[in-house]
């Protein structure tokens, strides 16, 4: 009786939140106006222009930095009800020191929040969406200790300023992203080559950044005990290949555990620190290269209490989903690795849709899965679906982006109609066509285009947000 779709169109609880996002150096520009320092994001585009498919790089972007009132007049066209952007670091610590603070990047930030407000739009700030200081990449960036305290106070610069009227507050933005593509597949800045061991450090001082972040907001700034403070953590659902076979169970398992359970399970889980499988099968490796530690770094008893809890929802980002089956060989891998470690293939099915990202294909119901998932494993917590969306060639007549929403809204309905998943927002990536990072501005995930050879960057609403305002405004799926 679970899966007969009721007649009755079924709405989104009243409570339930819609957004639209972005991320600074994806939009703002502006790369060396009014102060601004620089970041590993500079650093990479400046010096590697061929990691990015078409060697664009975000120093002009949308503008957003001078036309951030066109994306609130977006925002206002698509009725959300929160925004959620980045404050770039270097932005308003130029050197990511308080020895130098920026006045007129706060006062951006200022102006921002305050004009969203003004528009009864919710701001939803990210501290942390990649963009790295430059220089604290030259002491070591993520995978030195003292990152902690470098976060922490440019957090407490964030929180003193903006927490008055800022409620929404995640800290990083897709830790596994950062730490693994950034500092092992040398895909993403800082391209730090460690792998294995880097992406390891890099999550574990994120998970203690974090913990300070939280602890901090909350003893300190958070004092009406309105505000939420959250970790942003991506991950689709991962099917075993043949799941009649035990060992496609395991593997899809792990796949996930090594993935969402890397920064799930320390924050999560009732007991706290890495996902069990995770530290077995490290340990174990790391053994076997004669190692006397482990390259996954170990939390003392007293940091698995501090870690754990330190999030006041699971903010997750969605795109796609796969299935998994043990590695049959790892010659592709480097040694000792990430995937050497987590040992697992993925794959798709071929009929799923693909967008313009060739990673990305729909999946709606890796979604709803998902969100089972972390129902059973975390004791269903609250959960704001944080990004999900849609790549294509920029067209207006968006049909693609229309029917992937469709079908993702549908499966978080009902994941919390259905299933009482505790799902309580939707956010879509992203407001406007933007740098998609090492793919430039060759995939367009706006649900408004960006003229970008244009002075003024002219934004236009495409079809799909028609679609998404009027979801909005009934709180309803479409009938048709
Ligand atoms: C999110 O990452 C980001 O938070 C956001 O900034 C970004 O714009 C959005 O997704 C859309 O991509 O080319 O095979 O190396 C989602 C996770 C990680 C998915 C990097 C694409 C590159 C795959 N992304 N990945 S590949």
């Amino acid at each position: 009786a679970n899966n007969v779709r009721p007649v009755t169109p079924q709405q989104f609880p009243s409570t339930f939140k819609f957004g639209c996002g972005s991320s600074a150096y994806q939009i703002e520009g502006a790369y060396a106006t009014d102060g601004r320092g620089q970041s590993i994001w500079d650093d990479v585009t400046k010096k590697y222009p061929e990691k990015v498919v078409d060697g664009s790089n975000g120093n002009v972007a949308c503008n957003s930095y001078e036309l951030y009132e066109e994306d609130i007049k977006a925002l206002v066209a698509t009725g959300v009800n929160f925004y959620r952007f980045s404050i770039s670091w270097s932005r308003v610590l130029p050197t990511g020191d308080i020895s130098s603070v920026n006045e007129l990047g706060l006062q951006y930030y200022d102006n921002l929040i305050n004009a969203l407000i003004k528009n009864k739009i919710q701001p939803m700030v990210t501290m942390f969406h990649w963009d790295m200081p430059q220089r604290l990449q030259e002491l070591g960036g993520m995978p030195n200790p003292i990152i902690v305290d470098y976060f922490k106070q440019y957090a407490k610069i964030l929180f003193e300023r903006y927490s008055d009227r800022v409620k929404l507050w995640n800290t990083f933005n897709e830790p596994v992203v950062y730490c693994e593509l950034g500092h092992s597949l040398l895909v993403h800045a800082p391209l730090v080559n460690s792998p294995g061991i880097g992406n390891y450090l890099c999550g574990h001082h994120i998970l203690l950044a974090n913990a300070e972040a939280y602890r901090m907001y909350h003893n300190f700034y958070n004092l009406d005990k309105t505000g939420k403070i959250a970790i942003v953590l991506n991950s689709g659902y991962t099917w075993p290949l043949d799941a009649n076979n035990p060992d496609d169970v395991e593997a899809a398992e792990r796949t996930i555990q090594f993935w969402l359970g890397w920064f799930a399970h320390p924050i999560f889980s009732s007991t706290g620190g890495y996902p069990p499988v995770m530290t077995e099968v490290i340990n174990a490796n790391s053994e076997m290269e004669n190692r006397t530690w482990s390259r996954l770094p170990e939390f003392t008893p007293e940091e698995i209490i501090y870690v754990r809890g330190t999030s006041d929802f699971l903010g997750l980002n969605y795109y796609t989903s796969s299935y998994a089956t043990p590695a049959t060989d790892q010659i592709g891998w480097p040694n000792p690795s990430f995937y050497r470690d987590r040992n697992t293939f993925t794959s798709v099915n071929e009929t799923w849709p693909v967008a313009k990202s060739t990673w990305l294909r729909s999946v709606p119901q890796g979604l709803r899965d998902l969100l089972n998932w972390i129902r059973k494993q975390y004791n269903n917590p609250e959960v704001y679906i944080t990004e999900n969306g849609w790549s294509d060639e920029g067209e207006l007549h968006d049909v693609g982006r229309i029917e992937y929403l469709r079908g993702h809204l549908q499966a978080v309905l009902d994941a919390v109609l259905r299933d009482r998943c505790n799902v309580v927002a939707h956010t879509t990536w992203s407001i406007i066509d933007n740098f998609e990072w090492m793919s430039g501005y060759t995939e367009k995930f706006g649900l408004f285009h960006v003229d970008f050879t244009s002075p003024n960057k002219t934004r236009t609403a495409k079809d799909s947000v028609a679609f998404l305002r009027s979801i909005i405004s009934t709180r309803m799926m479409p009938t048709n």
